[in-house]
């Protein structure tokens, strides 16, 4: 085990720097405020080195140990790696001073990953702070992208928004194009959809039903050169949808005839839909996938179904993507708010569902 301490102005960057030199799996033994001119933060880290595997051991010459020594060995290295996995996962969070303890539990309640709320508890005095961190902070995850121009908003160059909804099976893409659609058609807008067929049972029977019961037309194409068509077809239509059918997204295929719809050149706006209700590890790791593709806003689903809805927060700070809207039932039409980040940070800080 090696041991060392840090020193830096506060504690993120000393943990920051405790990850460099020691990997990840180092852990915090200690942490220390340091007062005087110039206050510093005192850290110390230890790592566990990996072990040689047992057959080192055996064949050593310079000992001669019989197989109960060996095996009384390996129990005691095995409850010693036990134990610093425990301290590893109880975290550098106890050796916070009881006001941000509490901040850092409170965040992680909300599934907040631990390092932002590290960083979090850094920024805020109190928790009644936490509100506006987290909104600035999601405020500048939009500042990555062109400003979103509202749902209908149209972009300068283009006459009409054509937009492409993807994202994992079952997420809720065809039921969310069909509360866009209803909601544009209020609006007083021209409206059609496309429906990208890849042969799923029920999934174009699916939007054909919703198209119908909203009153508009829908096309169905199979491929990319299908879309060109569709889409000067539709000339006279401000408001294109298009339905794609969730796929795993390991799936290279998958993945590869998404692409080619962006080969066309059309100016196509990329909503990525993910479930508020997953497991955050899952999410992040979809959006690795879909991340590959030109991602220009998330949007969550079934956001009434979440306990917890700190993985928003995450997905946005760290893929610095904003949020289109988030869904809120299975009502069509309805169960659709276009939220400003205040409005986010709320529903991320509150506990239980809604
Ligand atoms: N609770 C809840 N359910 C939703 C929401 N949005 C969609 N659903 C439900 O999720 C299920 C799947 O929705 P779909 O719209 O078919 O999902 P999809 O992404 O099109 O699925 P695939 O086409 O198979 O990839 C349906 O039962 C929807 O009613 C939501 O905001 N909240
Ligand atoms: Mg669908």
């Amino acid at each position: 085990m090696k041991v060392k301490k840090f020193q830096a102005k506060n504690f993120t960057e000393a943990l920051a720097n405790v990850k460099k030199e020691l990997g990840e799996d180092a852990i915090i033994i200690s942490s220390e405020d340091r007062k005087g001119t110039r206050p510093y933060v005192e850290v110390t880290a230890a790592v566990d080195y990996d072990i040689e595997p047992s057959g080192n051991l055996n064949c050593s010459p310079a000992y001669s140990t019989s197989n109960s020594d060996i095996v009384e060995l390996k129990n005691e290295m095995k409850n010693l790696r036990e134990s610093i996995e425990i301290m590893r996962n109880s975290g550098c969070e106890l050796t916070l001073p009881a006001e941000r303890k509490k901040m850092f539990y409170f965040l992680r309640e909300r599934s907040i990953k631990d390092e932002y709320a590290l960083s979090l508890v850094e920024r805020a005095h109190a928790i009644e702070d936490l509100e506006t961190i987290i909104t600035d902070d999601m405020s500048s995850s939009r500042l990555f992208n062109t400003s979103y121009s509202g749902i209908w908003g149209m972009s300068s160059r283009y006459n009409k928004r054509i937009i492409m909804l993807i994202g994992p099976t079952g997420v809720g893409k065809t039921t969310t194009v069909a509360k866009l659609a209803s909601k544009a058609l209020k609006e007083g807008k021209r409206v059609a959809v496309i429906g990208v067929d890849t042969f799923k049972i029920g999934a174009i029977e699916q939007i054909r039903i919703y198209s119908k019961m909203i009153g508009i037309p829908l096309d169905v194409i199979s491929d990319a050169q299908d879309l060109k068509k569709s889409i000067r077809k539709y000339n006279d239509r401000d408001i294109l949808l298009i339905d794609t059918t969730g796929q795993n997204p390991r799936d290279d295929n998958y993945i590869r005839s998404l692409k080619d719809i962006y080969k066309t050149g059309l100016p196509i706006e990329t909503q990525l839909l993910l479930s508020a209700s997953s497991d955050c590890d899952f999410l992040m790791e979809t959006y690795k996938h879909y991340g590959t593709l030109p991602v220009d806003y998330i949007a969550f689903t079934k956001t009434d179904e979440a306990v917890k809805l700190g993985s928003i927060y995450n997905l946005c700070r760290t893929y610095k993507k904003p949020v289109a809207y988030i869904t809120t039932g299975q009502k069509v039409p309805g169960n659709i708010e276009f939220v400003d980040n205040k409005k986010l940070t709320n529903l991320i800080l509150r506990t239980g569902s809604a």
